[in-house]
């Protein structure tokens, strides 16, 4: 049986969304930590990525790349795209809404303090949380799109979830959003990850450092030598 891989350095970042696919779809699957330049020269050389990036998706013969597209795809191999071209559309509104709205999540660790992240993180919910709360009401509270779970609904719990972390009291105003982020982390296969090994902790600033020194590039400029791991 083929192995499934998912090759991104050891935390969540950008492949987290595809973990979540991945479980929602009862997919089993390794993380192939990346861990030093060489090793990312060393993949690099495979050709096995299109525009030099990760994460990488390695399923059926394929090498995915951009982890919006590994999303869809596993969202078509599990039927969590809707079932018509306009719940596709609405899914593909929603998780592009909800790309804008994770990115804040994604650069948290790299802010100078938790009180800076948790601010920056505020004042994006309450942006898009109402949006996403009222999108929820207008389809019958429990699923963004065509009552049924889609890889929308996934994508935003995997974003609340980050949220929560930072915030737990954030989804008080927002109870359908709370029940949405509740039901998709209680989901069977994305509840069994959750529990995993695989899924690694919150970023932290070891995180931040082990990414700056894969890229070679520079830390965040709250943090001594920044410049520490840009080659000379
Ligand atoms: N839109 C892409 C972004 C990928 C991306 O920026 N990957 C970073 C690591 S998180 C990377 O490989 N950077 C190295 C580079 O761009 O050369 C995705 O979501 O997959």
């Amino acid at each position: 049986m083929e192995q499934v891989t998912l090759s991104y350095f050891r935390g969540r970042g950008r492949a987290e969304t595809t973990r979540w696919m991945l479980a929602a779809n009862e997919i089993r699957f390794s993380n192939v930590p990346i861990e030093s330049p060489q090793a990312l020269a060393d993949l690099r050389a495979t050709a096995k990525l299109p525009f030099d990036q990760m994460p990488l998706l390695e399923i059926d013969g394929l090498c995915l790349s951009q982890s919006s597209a590994m999303v869809r795809y596993l969202a078509r191999r599990g039927g969590f795209y809707g079932s018509t071209d306009a719940d596709a559309l609405w899914c593909d509104m929603i998780a592009a809404a909800t790309d804008d709205f994770s990115e804040t999540a994604k650069q948290a660790a790299f802010q100078a303090t938790p009180e800076a992240a948790r601010s920056t993180l505020q004042a994006r919910f309450d942006k898009f949380g109402p949006c996403f709360e009222t999108r929820l009401q207008s389809e019958g509270g429990c699923y963004c799109v065509g009552g049924q779970l889609t890889f929308a609904d996934i994508v935003l719990a995997e974003a609340l979830t980050e949220y929560l972390q930072w915030i737990p009291e954030l989804l008080k105003q927002t109870p359908l959003l709370a029940q949405l982020q509740a039901r998709v982390v209680a989901h069977a296969g994305i509840a069994s990850y959750l529990e995993s090994p695989q899924r690694y902790p919150i970023g932290d600033d070891d995180y931040v450092v082990r990414l700056a020194q894969v890229l070679q590039r520079a830390l965040p400029a709250h943090m001594p030598d920044a410049n520490r791991f840009v080659p000379g």
